[in-house]
C-alpha cells in the first residue's frame, strides 16, 4: 500500500492535501506533516494544503489559497476524514486521482486508493510510519516542523497518551519524533491554553450538567448561555470531556446549539456510541462520535438511546 501511494506521488507534479472540516490537531498534523515530508523530499513538486482555517490552531499550519484550475491533473490526498461530506474544500473531487488515508472505520470507501488503519492512534502516526517506509526505500526526508506537526497530531488524538489507542508503536514513534528540534513546551502551551471566557464556561458546565442512571451525563448549551460567556459553539465544544471523570459515568453527550442546528458530541467509556451517532446524521469512533440534529425532541431521543446503551452494556 505504501509503495502504491509513493508511486502515485512520484507520478504527479501537483499534490493537494485535504483533511476534515473543523480540524483538530490530528487533521492538521497529518495534513501538514505529510506536506512537510513531500516538500522536503520532492522540492520540484508543487504541494498544497487546503481547507478552512481553525483560529485556535493556526500555530500548527497555515492553509494555501489555490484556484480551481490547480486541481486539474493534480493528485489529491485526504487525511483523517472518514466520509466525503466531512472533507474540507469540496473541490477535492476535481482532482485527477484521489487517495484516502484514515484511521476511522472505512464506511465511506471514497477515492481511487484507500489506506485505512483503524489500529493507528492517529493519522499522524500513520504518516510517520509512511515516512519511515519512504526513508528506507526512497530517501524520504522529514523536517523539524514536520516532526512537530506529527507529534502534535499524535498528542491530540491520544489525549496526551492517555487513551488506550496509544500503543507501544505510538510511544515509539512519539519518542523518535521528540528527537527533532522543536519547542515542546510551546506546543503544549498553544494546544491547551484556554481563554478566560472558556474557563468560566467550564465552571458553568461542571455545575449544570445532568446525570441520570445508569451512567448518562448530558448538557445542553444554548446560544444564550454561550453569548453570556462570550464563547463560540466550536470553542464550547472543547469542554466535552469536562465531567468525564465523574464516578459512575459511562456515556455522555454535549449538545451545542447553533443558529440552524444542534451539534451533538457523544463520548463513552464502554457502550458503543457511533451507532447512535449514525442514527442522527453522524458518525465517528465507537467511543467518540458526533452528529447533528434540529429539534429538542431528537436530543431527548439521543439521551434515551444512551440510557439504553448503558443498560445493555451492564
Ligand atoms: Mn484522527
Amino acid at each position: 500500500m505504501k509503495e502504491q501511494i509513493i508511486n502515485k506521488i512520484k507520478d504527479y507534479n501537483k499534490i493537494i492535501i485535504h483533511r476534515h472540516v473543523r480540524p483538530d490537531p490530528d487533521a492538521l498534523g497529518s495534513q501538514g506533516g505529510l506536506s512537510e515530508i513531500l516538500k522536503a523530499t520532492f522540492p520540484d513538486k508543487s504541494i498544497y494544503v487546503v481547507g478552512e482555517e481553525e483560529p485556535s490552531l493556526t500555530f500548527m499550519k497555515q492553509m494555501d489559497t489555490i484556484s480551481d484550475d490547480v486541481f486539474k491533473g493534480a493528485l489529491v490526498i485526504i487525511c483523517d476524514t472518514a466520509n466525503q461530506a466531512r472533507i474540507s474544500d469540496e473541490r477535492f473531487s476535481k482532482g485527477d486521482y484521489i487517495i484516502k488515508i484514515d484511521h476511522h472505520p472505512n464506511e465511506d470507501q471514497y477515492g481511487n486508493l484507500i489506506w485505512v488503519d483503524t489500529d493507528a492512534s492517529s493519522v499522524s502516526e500513520m504518516i510517520y510510519e509512511f515516512y519511515l517506509y519512504g526513508r528506507e526505500h526512497h530517501g524520504f526526508k522529514l523536517t523539524d516542523k514536520g516532526a512537530e506537526l506529527l507529534y502534535t497530531g499524535i498528542v491530540g488524538d491520544t489525549g496526551r497518551f492517555l487513551f488506550p489507542n496509544a500503543t507501544e508503536k505510538t510511544m515509539k514513534f512519539a519518542g523518535e519524533l521528540r528527537n527533532y528540534d522543536f519547542d515542546l513546551t510551546a506546543v503544549y502551551n498553544e494546544m491547551y491554553k484556554v481563554s478566560l471566557n472558556l474557563a468560566r464556561l467550564n465552571g458553568y458546565v461542571l455545575s449544570h450538567f445532568q446525570y441520570i442512571e445508569p451512567g448518562v451525563g448530558y448538557i445542553y448549551l444554548t446560544q444564550e448561555v454561550m453569548e453570556q460567556f462570550n464563547t463560540t459553539a466550536s470553542e464550547s465544544s472543547l469542554l466535552v470531556n469536562t465531567f468525564s471523570n465523574v464516578e459512575g459515568l459511562k456515556t455522555w453527550v454535549f449538545f451545542v446549539e447553533e443558529p440552524d442546528q444542534i451539534r451533538v458530541r457523544l463520548r463513552s467509556k464502554g457502550p458503543v456510541v457511533n451507532t447512535i451517532a449514525a442514527k442522527y446524521n453522524g458518525g465517528g469512533h465507537p467511543m467518540a462520535s458526533g452528529a447533528t440534529v434540529h429539534t429538542i425532541k431528537e436530543t431527548e431521543q439521543i439521551i434515551q438511546d444512551l440510557v439504553s446503551a448503558c443498560t445493555d452494556s451492564k
